[in-house]
């Protein structure tokens, strides 16, 4: 059994995904990012980021103790090698599929991270940042777009290089973007969010408490901006 520990957001998604698709079986840890539930000192021992998702496989290949394991790649490549699939074997198709996930993990994720942070949280009139993040989130588009002209999946074949990016381009058009021009995108998201392990992950994660996460303008209480953004989530990730 391996628990998801977790919130009703794309980078989570994308774990349910990778659980749906290999049939490991598992259970939700939920929390609720506003609230702060996971900056408690328990979550910190699974991640010492204090960031969602994390996993911890109590049946890992090596009999040991449970094992935690946190980073949305770090975990889609972990439950790669566990189940021997969705990543290619081959040097080539393997390399392949860690470029395009290190693409997601250190490009696509963060740099919409940032334009969903101006346009949806910061104060209002901070043009500046939503310019910079907004036309940088949309250069990415066109560069897998580019990509998946020439190839059906990022990696040639389905694997976790398309599961770590999917959930982004749902979410589109809360940060003003689409697929207008984007045909090739616009059929690989059709393709996957057509796959039952899709829709499956979907229903048993995006619950309720996803529509606190989706509003295009988030008008956050103090408490909450201090767990997500302010002192309180600084003071628990401080050593003491
Ligand atoms: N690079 C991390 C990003 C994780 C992340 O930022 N998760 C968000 C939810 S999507 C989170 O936990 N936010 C809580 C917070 O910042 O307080 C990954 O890919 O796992």
């Amino acid at each position: 059994m391996i628990d998801l520990h977790c919130v009703a957001t794309g980078n989570n998604l994308k774990i349910a995904i990778m659980l749906e698709e290999t049939g490991l079986p598992y259970r939700l840890v939920r929390y609720e990012m506003f609230a702060g539930t996971h900056l408690e000192p328990a979550f910190r021992r699974i991640n010492p980021n204090c960031k969602l998702p994390a996993i911890v496989d109590h049946a890992p290949v090596d009999h040991g103790p449970p094992f935690s394991v946190f980073e949305s790649g770090a975990i889609l490549t972990y439950l790669a090698e566990k189940s021997g699939r969705f990543m290619p074997a081959d040097l080539r198709g393997r390399s392949l599929c860690q470029q395009w996930l290190a693409w997601q993990i250190a490009g696509l994720g963060p740099m919409h991270g940032q334009a969903h942070h101006f346009v949806r949280y910061a104060p209002e009139g901070q043009t500046y940042g939503i310019e910079r993040y907004r036309r940088e989130a949309e250069r990415l588009l066109h560069v897998m777009e580019y990509r998946l002209a020439e190839a059906p999946y990022l990696a040639g074949v389905y694997g976790i290089a398309d599961i770590a990016c999917f959930p982004w381009i749902g979410g589109l058009g809360l940060i003003g973007l689409g697929l207008d021009d984007l045909p090739a995108v616009s059929d690989w998201h059709d393709r996957i969010a057509a796959r039952p392990a899709v829709a499956a992950a979907r229903a048993a994660l995006m619950d309720e408490n996803r529509s606190l996460y989706t509003r295009v303008r988030a008008e956050l209480t103090p408490e909450q901006w201090s767990a997500m953004f302010g002192d309180r989530m600084h003071a628990a990730s401080r050593i003491r």
